[in-house]
């Protein structure tokens, strides 16, 4: 049976993040993809857009929440990103009670931070609220500024294995069963992912080849492609691997493009994805 996945994140409306990649993306995987917008902007926060437009949607959600149950809906997974205050953060946990199937894994992407920096709007009160939501993952996907924000531990763009594995075990004492760390490095021309099960205290890793620069909105497209490969069955260090070459297909696509400096062109590497799903 198809599964049905509830991503919760903003529209921006141009900017190739959030939910006009998670959209595409997790339904190319062939699973159904509910989306709760928690707020639209014109575009994302990033780069050197200034002057966006913030709509916040915070006080529809309820409403929405409302009527899903009483029309009975219930969804086989939630992926949360960018989500625009504390009070989105309260009601993810509302979502996490009332909305969900038994079994529905919870997949956080804490998105909220980047390059070192927290986005524009977010302060330590909503990391210190966003902690609490992490630890209710049961895959939490932070970057390497969102890890350093949420553990406290400073932030660096090199690190050893075992500088990662306290980066890990620090992530994990908020309470998440398993953690993808994005950005893992230890040497200029790799760059991947730490997989690590916060019970057993393993950690493997998956690399790719690093290229020169930095996309915008890869996260999305790696959570994205993840969540839609793990919904398909995939373990999580396969769909993780999956995710990872998805996102280098899109970065590759976007090489060159100079205009292009918001975003990645993941639509080219759909084909991908969906071979490696093997969707007939
Ligand atoms: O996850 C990236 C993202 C999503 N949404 C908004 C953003 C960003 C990154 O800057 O600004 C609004």
């Amino acid at each position: 049976m198809t599964k049905r996945v509830l991503t919760m994140q903003d529209i921006s409306c141009l900017g190739q993040c959030s939910l006009t990649v998670a959209l595409p993306i997790i339904s190319a995987c062939g699973i159904e993809t509910v989306i709760l917008p928690s707020a639209v902007l014109s575009t994302h926060t990033g780069g050197s857009f200034e002057n966006y437009t913030f709509h916040d949607l915070t006080d529809d959600i309820p409403g929405i929440l409302k009527h899903w149950k009483q029309e009975g809906f219930q969804f086989d997974c939630l992926y949360t990103g960018y989500l625009g205050n504390i009070r989105q953060i309260n009601l993810v946990e509302e979502i996490r009670k009332e909305l969900l199937t038994e079994e529905a894994p919870c997949i956080i992407d804490p998105a909220m931070a980047d390059f070192g920096k927290l986005y524009t709007g977010f302060d330590t009160a909503y990391v210190h609220k966003m902690k609490e939501l992490c630890g209710q993952a049961d895959v939490l996907l932070p970057n390497l500024t969102e890890a350093a924000f949420l553990t406290g531990l400073p932030y660096r763009t090199r690190m050893s294995e075992a500088e990662v594995h306290v980066l890990l075990k620090g992530l994990a004492a908020l309470g998440p069963k398993q953690i993808i760390l994005k950005g893992v490095s230890d040497t200029p021309d790799q760059i991947g992912v730490a997989i690590y099960n916060c019970e057993t205290d393993r950690v493997s890793y998956y690399f790719t080849r690093r290229l020169p620069r930095n996309g915008y909105g890869t996260g999305d497209c790696f959570a994205s492609a993840f969540t839609g490969a793990y919904m398909r069955g995939m373990e999580i260090k396969e769909a993780a691997a999956l995710a990872a070459d998805f996102v280098l297909a899109a970065m590759e696509a976007t090489a060159g493009d100079e205009k292009h400096w918001y975003g990645v062109h993941f639509e080219q590497a759909l084909p991908l994805l969906m071979e490696r799903l093997v969707i007939d």
